[in-house]
């Protein structure tokens, strides 16, 4: 299904929604000089009324800088340059909480290097119109990879099984990094508290949100691997992911049996009620399109 409209994966249906405010992207990059320029142009051009946070972990080829200049030449672009590499996960947390400072309705996650087309954009976000989170997903009918090797998608695709089954979650693509966040949904999350760094960083939001009952989205998207600069994939990584969503499975079925069911229960009222969602101006200390 490529209509934008999305695959209901998760949460409840008969929900009304409010407008989507305006759009933040927020790119984390680290050692992406070869990539930045190109990928932000591409956004610019998809999305030309949404934002662009580039975040980037102080990159010792220069990546940052680059940024610079294309915030220096562009309103709708902006730096958050940050001391070191800390991982994506803190990368993208300092990301949100920018973005939710300065009031943007809609938080995107987006990486730098290409795996996500910048042109699938408006689908994300129209199908974010009826939902409080949408995943761009490579395992739902319509989505898949381009240009990866058979070992990175079984990486991958056992990546999510394993999530899914050990947290059990509706969802097909549980470890992609390639969402849109209403800012209310982010708020709820409980952010505070989260310590992930690398692809469990996107398990543990998708999981949070699940569990708070907010109505989760799938949409299928072509992941395109990169031409140009280096994965940051490590065994460092893969071994965060693996012994994090394995603690929080036992957590939750030990909480079960101890007749601690706290984590299933909604945060939020969710079903048949309207998230209240007031229109947002980014006060980006610019003056406004
Ligand atoms: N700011 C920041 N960005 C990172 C870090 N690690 C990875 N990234 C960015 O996160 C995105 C995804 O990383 P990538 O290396 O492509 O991972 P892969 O797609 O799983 O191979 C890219 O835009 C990277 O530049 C980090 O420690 N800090
Ligand atoms: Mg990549």
């Amino acid at each position: 299904m490529n209509d934008g409209g999305g695959t209901l994966a998760a949460g409840s249906q008969g929900r009304k929604f409010g407008p989507l405010g305006t759009a933040l992207v927020i790119i984390p990059t680290y050692n992406e000089a070869e990539n930045i320029k190109a990928i932000v142009g591409r956004v610019r051009k998809a999305v030309p009324e949404a934002h662009v946070l580039v975040a980037d972990d102080n990159s010792p080829d220069g990546t940052g800088k680059l940024a610079d200049e294309l915030a220096a030449g562009d309103d709708h672009v902006q730096v958050l340059h940050r001391k070191g590499k800390e991982g994506l996960g803190a990368a993208y947390l300092a990301g949100f909480r920018w973005g939710l400072e300065h009031g943007y309705g809609v938080l995107v996650e987006m990486d730098a290097d290409g795996s996500h087309q910048p042109e699938e954009l408006p689908r994300l976000l129209t199908a974010l119109k009826g939902a409080d989170l949408v995943l761009g997903s490579r395992w739902v009918p319509g989505g898949r990879v381009v240009n990866w090797p058979k070992s990175r998608e079984f990486i991958s695709r056992g990546g999510s099984l394993y999530s899914r089954m050990a947290l059990d979650l509706p969802l097909r693509d549980i470890t992609g990094g390639f969402r849109a966040f209403r800012r209310e949904t982010l708020e709820g999350l409980g952010l505070e508290e989260v310590a992930s760094q690398g692809y469990c960083f996107q398990v543990d939001l998708a999981r949070r949100a699940v569990k708070a009952g907010y109505h989760v989205v799938e949409v299928p998207i072509t992941f395109v691997e990169r031409e140009l600069g280096d994965s940051k994939m490590s065994r460092d990584i893969l071994v965060e992911a693996l012994w994090r969503v394995t603690a929080w499975g036992v957590g939750e079925r030990v909480g079960k049996v101890l007749g601690r069911a706290d984590d299933d229960k909604p945060r939020q009222p969710r079903a048949g009620k309207a998230v209240p969602v007031k229109e947002t101006t980014p006060d980006t200390g610019r003056s406004e399109p």
